[in-house]
């Protein structure tokens, strides 16, 4: 019987990140794509009689893996925050620069001024590094603009970047990131306004995937969040959440509570909260790069997560005040020396588990029969190697959706 595919990949080592622990290796293998989608895969010596490709890749003994799943990044800014950073070094607290109208509103002011094409451009810059990498989707938050006009022109440009680049982009509303300075005192109204206005008319733009928000002091209460996610929830999108970052705030408790896709960063997490995201199912995002660039010392319970088996995922959380990073293998490095995952799991937290927090995981994140072509090639000896290598290196090849990419 003839078993006609687009394209053969032979010669390869996989790691299909396809159970529930361990990379899934398969080595001397082959891997066939039908129309976008894994149609199959094994050791090569298995390959099916029948089958017939039209067009053949050599891997060249390298090793192939499902293509990175960046969950948690703002990518869409203007401006800098380095004088922050010089700022901080000299023991300002990140707390205090967003007291004094630092921190997100500084980003906010320089976005707000930028023009579309600048915004594009300076952002596409940082997604080609993270293609790169390995990445074949990403996950890109709103947040940087504050209001209508601006919240939609960091949007678009985040469905610009998707079409203008190979890779897929799920976008994410952050308008709850801050209180914008015309909000000022007044963040319960912000909300409202969020809620009946903003988000339904983003939405009816097509421009939103997902809503997140930021609890913290700082920023929003688990009650005013409570209200924007009621209105997401209206709407039929998903939630998320940054959560426990800074304080222990209530935020990981809220996101089971409201079926959240994930709650992220939960340095301050309590015992509570974690019962509660591994009774709802919600995923845990670990950001090494914000703990890192905070200089933050409490790092996110990951003995417990793992015993009350809460699925950990691992992203860049690419920002300008506390994770000015595009390198998703330097996150798998750092989610290893300073949060103690394994190589294996810091792989399957920008795969398999990434795609579980955008709620993707019956299409990508995997390599298995049926799931989206989306592979990542390297040159490396053994997978372990991506979490091994102090971030800085390339990928050999990029496959999206069965097609694959010369040049990034
Ligand atoms: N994600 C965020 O949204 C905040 N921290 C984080 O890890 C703040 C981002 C910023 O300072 O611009
Ligand atoms: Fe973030």
């Amino acid at each position: 019987m003839t078993m006609p595919v687009d394209t053969l990949w032979s010669n390869v080592h996989l790691a299909t990140l396809d159970m529930a622990s361990g990379y899934g290796e398969i080595e001397d293998a082959a891997i066939a794509v039908s129309n976008g989608r894994i149609a199959w895969l094994g050791p090569r010596a298995d390959l099916p009689r029948g089958l017939q490709a039209a067009v053949t890749h050599d891997g060249n003994g390298g090793w192939l893996t499902p293509g990175l799943i960046d969950c948690h990044t703002h990518l869409v800014w203007a401006g800098s925050r380095a004088q922050e950073f010089e700022q901080r070094l000299q023991g300002a607290s990140y707390t205090d620069i967003a007291a004094q109208g630092g921190g997100i509103l500084a980003t906010v002011h320089a976005t707000r001024a930028a023009s579309e094409q600048a915004l594009f451009a300076q952002s596409a810059q940082r997604l080609r590094t993270l293609l790169d990498e390995g990445v074949t989707s990403v996950e890109i938050k709103s947040g940087y603009g504050l209001d209508l006009a601006s919240e939609r022109r960091c949007l678009a440009v985040a469905r610009r970047l998707g079409r203008e680049h190979r890779v897929h982009v799920a976008t994410t509303f952050l308008g709850a990131h801050a209180v914008p300075t015309e909000y000022a005192g007044r963040a319960d109204t912000y909300i409202a306004m969020l809620a009946t206005e903003m988000l339904p008319a983003l939405h009816a733009e097509h421009l939103v995937d997902a809503v997140d928000g930021y609890c913290e002091p700082l920023a929003f209460t688990p009650a005013q969040l409570r209200r924007l996610f009621a209105a997401a929830r209206a709407l039929g999108l998903p939630v998320k959440l940054h959560a426990e970052q800074l304080s222990d705030s209530g935020g990981a408790a809220l996101a089971a509570e409201v079926g959240a896709l994930s709650a992220d960063h939960l340095e301050y997490v309590n015992d509570a909260g974690l019962a509660a995201m591994a009774q709802a199912g919600t995923v845990a995002v670990l950001l090494p790069g914000a703990y890192y660039a905070l200089r933050e010392t409490r790092a996110p319970p990951v003995a417990a997560m793992r015993r009350l088996g809460i699925p950990m995922a691992v992203a860049t959380d690419c920002n300008p005040g506390t994770s000015p990073c595009a390198s998703p293998l330097l996150m798998l490095n750092m989610a290893c020396t300073l949060f103690g995952l394994t190589p294996e799991e810091a792989l399957a937290g920008v795969t398999r588990v990434a795609a579980r927090a955008l709620g993707l995981h019956a299409d990508r994140g995997r390599l298995a029969v049926g799931l989206r072509a989306d592979f990542a090639l390297w040159d490396i000896d053994h997978p372990r190697e991506l979490a091994y290598w102090i971030g800085g290196r390339s990928c050999s090849g990029r496959v999206v959706d069965g097609v694959a990419m010369d040049a990034i």
